[in-house]
């Protein structure tokens, strides 16, 4: 243990401290807190009348007390340009989380930015532009005709296609409605681009093509019925570590037991039990191990299933329930099409299936029973299906989507209390833009960069440099792209703007490419580019996104940006703004038009334009209504106002049995195997001795933005793990924590080695996205038939370069599993 915080006493929240709504602005589940803000001079006392908790805080406390905060939970930051104190602390009443927080939420406030305090002094304050052969501070205004100008040059030359741009279409920190909304009125209202890619895949295109195609929307169920249901199916995610506090809030009561009373609460005379939980993922993951306390070893099954086969095991799901009568045949009749046709094409028997997933027969047929056989006195079983980056970046995407929702229709499980067929999700949701302009397929946005098309990129908040495939290949063309402008930039003297773009185009048309990059910490991509434009964030401007059940809120802002930074979507219409006056002064008016619209000035107004006019049930939804909701909010769509402004929503998608299709009926799909189907990762996985199976771990955030400028994570990951079997480590002759080379033809990293005991032999796995060694190099640049990258299947060689660096010899390498009490 090396990491302190260094706090020796923390102040009292005063009775008449400020409290905001917020919600964890990390991942999907979306949890509620409160934001407490008061004076830096003062603070409240122990007596009842003193403080916020109402009570007197000179008695103990019991262990689980919510009158009490954390070190984590603490900073000085500035509100409305004066020192404040700062509590963020979970939110007891808020029902997605009930009080919880995680490794991450619960640092909301110490990964804020503060100057007394010296946490996220890294934060972007000013504009940046390349000048004088560095980055250089300016003004908005600047920054922004430079932007613009290249912009519009590049647009003449080369027309809309010349403009590429990579942008976020989440919620929370970096999303949310108001700046998808800005970001998407820009590019596809007034600007109609195709060249765009999404924060985590290279095109424009949906992780879920095939659930939506069936007419089955991905988020479709509540929190709730994962304490409902009898049986919870959960395939490629691992969600104790990365859906944290739904696991441990809705999960975890189910597997336990303690949510018995819901149940016969909801269903009645139906027979009732703890739930069991089947787990698919090639790895013996810590949810796996968490589950198995809380249930009991017989409760949960794990199906290690050979890495990317997870198709064959749906098929061989929906063929052995369907053999044995367990469909359920009402629902299938009068709210689906086409089961008779999927279920021909998609047989497969116990035995096929054993042989490819490398699953024992029994055990895909204890599976099927868990998921569907009947319970006592006939009722059917309620099964929730829950799947994540396993199969949305595993092989064959679109027909392994299409064959997980066939099963959960098949079983009747859509619509209906304890069921659903759902990702899990990655961060919150916040969409809502004009529709995309490009086609389907859309354009494969890096291979395009790669091979040298475009003159100009704009990128919000996301960096490729560490999370995209084939990324090496990435940096090497497009650091050779950039570095060609900044050359040209440095050859014009001084002050001549229109020299300048001459001189940037000049190295376009020579193969360069002129970069931007919205964030709000310095990045990696962000060291190729010429602008770099500092952005607020959660917190710091209000800002709506949801969950991974559709419950909406609004984040209050309750600090102020660093320095100039602005929130994206003021940042959007700024340089929509400068657009129009580039082109009116241009003489081309009629472009210039279409950046009407942008005169916003806070980011309320960009949320009344965007969601409120333009998202289903938007106008019923308003900031005071939001604010009035609390941190439970509401779930959307919503349908109507209720009693004193609240916004009534929607529990579950589809309760009424109609579909998101034509003609309401949800469709099943023919969804045959086909192998490893990505080119090359066959024979990728026949050559290189190791599957480098990557994702993620409890306590980083994504690719480590904030977490590489604190000493907590650092402090435990200086490196990414990579976790391999003892066996395997002892072959290559390495001890814990040495230092290993990852590769494979298409390109090589470095990590740490983790022993692992429970890790399979010849299957490692790495922590994807990290800024001292990035997994996305040795993934290829193959994708699936929409452009859905693969990152999971990923196949290579180890090798030692280094005994284990002073920066790791005070790490445990125990076990991460933990034991029951
Ligand atoms: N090998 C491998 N690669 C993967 C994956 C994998 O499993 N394996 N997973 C993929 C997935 S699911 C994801 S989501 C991606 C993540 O890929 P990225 O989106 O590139 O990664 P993030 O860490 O989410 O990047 C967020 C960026 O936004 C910035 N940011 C934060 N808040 C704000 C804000 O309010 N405004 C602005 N403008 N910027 C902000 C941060 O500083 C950071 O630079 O990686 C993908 N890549
Ligand atoms: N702590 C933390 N939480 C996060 C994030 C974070 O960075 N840190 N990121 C958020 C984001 S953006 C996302 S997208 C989600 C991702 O959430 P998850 O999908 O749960 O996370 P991953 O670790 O990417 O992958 C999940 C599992 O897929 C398994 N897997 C790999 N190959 C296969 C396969 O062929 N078949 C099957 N069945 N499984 C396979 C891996 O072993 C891994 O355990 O997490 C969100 N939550
Ligand atoms: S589980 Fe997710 S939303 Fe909840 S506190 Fe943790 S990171 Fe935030
Ligand atoms: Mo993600």
């Amino acid at each position: 243990m090396a990491f302190k915080r260094h706090i020796g006493r923390l102040p009292i929240v005063p009775a008449n401290a400020k409290e905001h709504n917020v919600v964890c602005h990390y991942c999907i589940v979306g949890c509620g807190y409160k934001a407490y803000t008061w004076d830096s001079s003062t603070e409240g006392g122990t007596a009842p009348a003193d403080n916020k908790f109402g009570v007197d805080l000179a008695q103990q406390q019991d262990a689980e007390t919510p009158n009490w905060y954390a070190p984590s939970m603490y900073n000085l930051v500035r509100q409305s340009g004066r020192d404040v104190h700062l509590v963020v602390k979970p939110d007891p009443a808020c029902v997605v989380n009930s009080g919880l927080g995680s490794v991450r939420g619960a640092r909301i406030a110490e990964m804020s930015h503060s100057l007394p305090r010296g946490t996220q002094t890294e934060r972007l304050t000013d504009p940046l532009v390349w000048r004088y052969g560095q980055m250089q501070p300016t003004s908005w205004d600047d920054a922004l005709d430079i932007v613009a100008r290249v912009t519009a040059r590049v647009i003449a030359e080369q027309g809309g296609d010349g403009l590429f741009v990579s942008a976020y279409d989440h919620g929370g920190a970096g999303g949310g409605y108001e700046n998808t909304w800005g970001t998407g009125k820009l590019y596809f209202g007034a600007m109609k681009i195709k060249n765009v890619r999404i924060h985590n895949r290279p095109a424009y295109n949906s992780e879920v093509h095939a659930s939506r195609d069936m007419g089955v929307g991905e988020l479709n169920n509540c929190y709730e019925d994962a304490e409902l249901a009898d049986t919870l199916f959960a395939l490629g995610d691992n969600p104790l570590e990365t859906q944290t506090n739904y696991f441990l809030n809705h999960w975890v009561p189910n597997l336990r037991g303690t949510s018995l009373d819901k149940k016969k609460a909801e269903f009645g005379d139906e027979p009732v039990a703890p739930a069991r939980i089947i787990l698919v993922d090639p790895r013996r993951t810590v949810t796996v191990n968490a589950c198995e306390t809380e249930a009991g070893k017989d409760n949960v099954l794990h199906l290690a299933i050979n890495s990317g086969t997870d198709l064959v095991l749906l098929n061989a799901l929906l063929t052995h329930v369907a053999d044995k009568g367990w469909t359920d045949v009402d629902f299938i009749g009068a709210s689906t099409k086409d089961f008779d046709k999927a279920l021909a094409a998609n047989r497969t028997s116990l035995d096929e299936a054993a042989a490819i997933t490398g699953l024992e027969p029994e055990d895909i047929a204890k599976a099927a029973e868990w998921i569907a056989r009947p319970k006592d006195g006939g009722t059917r079983r309620r099964t929730m299906f829950a799947y994540e980056k396993g199969l949305i970046w595993g092989n064959d995407n679109y027909r392994t989507n299409a064959a997980i929702v066939n099963l959960a229709l098949a079983t009747g499980n859509v619509g209906r209390p304890g069921g659903g067929c759902v990702r899990m999700g990655g961060h919150q949701e916040g969409y809502v833009r004009p529709d995309y302009p490009g086609p389907r397929p859309a354009p494969y946005i890096d291979k395009l960069l790669i091979e040298g098309q475009g003159g100009v990129h704009h990128i919000w908040g996301c960096d490729h440099y560490k999370t995209t495939l084939n990324a090496m290949e990435f940096k090497r063309a497009y650091k050779k792209r950039t570095d060609l402008v900044k050359d040209a930039m440095n050859a014009v003297p001084y002050g001549n703007r229109d020299a300048l773009v001459e001189a940037i185009w000049g190295a376009i048309q020579q193969g360069g490419l002129f970069a931007v990059d919205v964030d709000i910490v310095p990045t990696k991509i962000g060291e190729a580019c010429h602008v770099v434009l500092p952005a607020a964030t959660s917190g710091e401007m209000n800002l709506t996104s949801m969950n991974g059940e559709r419950r909406m809120r609004l984040t209050e802002r309750y600090m102020d940006p660093p320095g100039q930074a602005l929130p994206d979507c003021l940042i959007a219409a700024r340089l929509a703004n400068h657009l129009e006056a580039t082109f009116r002064s241009a003489g081309k008016a009629d472009i210039a038009d279409r950046f009407q619209g942008f005169d916003w000035k806070t980011e309320e107004d960009a949320f009344m334009d965007g969601y409120h006019k333009h998202a289903k049930g938007g106008e019923f939804v308003t900031y005071d209504a939001l604010r009035g909701m609390g941190t439970n909010g509401f779930q959307e769509p919503a349908t109507g106002q209720g009693d004193a402004g609240t916004i009534l929503g929607t529990k579950r998608l589809y309760e009424d049995g109609k579909f998101g299709t034509d003609d309401g009926r949800a469709t099943f799909m023919e969804t045959q195997w086909r192998g490893l189907q990505a080119p090359g990762k066959e024979e990728e996985r026949k050559k290189f001795p190791y599957l480098i199976n990557n994702g993620r771990a409890n306590l980083v955030w994504q690719n480590a933005y904030l977490d590489t400028h604190e000493e907590l994570v650092m402090d435990r990951w200086p490196y990414p793990f990579i976790e391999m079997n003892p066996d395997d480590m002892a072959d290559l002759g390495l001890k814990d924590g040495d230092l290993v080379e990852v590769y494979n033809d298409t390109g090589s990293t470095q990590a740490m080695a983790y022993p692992t005991e429970t890790a399979r032999p010849k299957q490692a796995f790495m922590l994807f996205g990290f800024p001292t060694g990035v997994q996305g190099n040795t993934v290829s640049k193959a994708v699936n038939e929409l452009v859905v990258p693969n990152y999971k299947q990923t196949w290579g060689s180890i090798r030692k370069i280094a005994d284990a660096p002073e920066g790791v010899r005070h790490l445990t390498f125990k076990s991460k599993e933990y034991r029951a009490s």
